[in-house]
């Protein structure tokens, strides 16, 4: 009984008060950079899985075509589609070389280019030897305006 009658009586000033409103305000704004910056990285997150499920599947449609427009060496040079092809008739994998632009109505923030060409492993798996080989290294550069840079997969296939 001694105590709360203590407290009651004790109070807290104005001065108090209006100091705790303000430590709260800056506590909270404080709060609201910390979601935000959490938030922000989330999406950054999300973008990426789904750009990669994206890169994937065309990466797929590219795979599942011929590795050359020949059916055996010599193949093709220089690369890309041959004369009257178009997209809808694509026949084989570099037929896509040179930055053709992929979009699909599931990934609308997204968009996507592709560049195929041959790698000699010898001397690099990474680089156009510019040379016609038995490797072909395919690129899936992804871009969404929630990464600051693109993103890109790839793979090397052979005849
Ligand atoms: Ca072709
Ligand atoms: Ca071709």
């Amino acid at each position: 009984m001694i105590k709360k009658s203590y407290l009651l009586s004790k109070g807290m000033t104005l001065i108090e008060v209006t100091l705790g409103i303000l430590f709260l305000g800056i506590a909270f704004v404080g709060t609201l950079y910390a979601v935000r910056a959490i938030e922000e990285e989330s999406n950054v997150m999300v973008a990426l899985i789904e750009g990669t499920a994206f890169g994937n599947s065309i990466m797929e449609v590219v795979r599942s075509h011929n590795y050359d427009e020949n059916a055996s060496s010599p193949w093709s040079n220089p690369l890309g589609p041959e004369s009257g092809e178009s997209a809808t008739t694509y026949d084989d994998v570099d037929d896509y070389y040179g930055g053709y632009t992929w979009t699909y109505p599931e990934y609308p923030a997204f968009t996507a280019k592709t560049r195929i060409f041959y790698v000699d492993p010898d001397v690099s798996i990474f680089d156009s030897v510019g040379t016609v080989q038995n490797y072909k290294r395919i690129i899936v550069h992804i871009f969404n305006d929630a990464f600051d840079e693109k993103i890109s997969i790839s793979a090397i296939i052979t005849p």
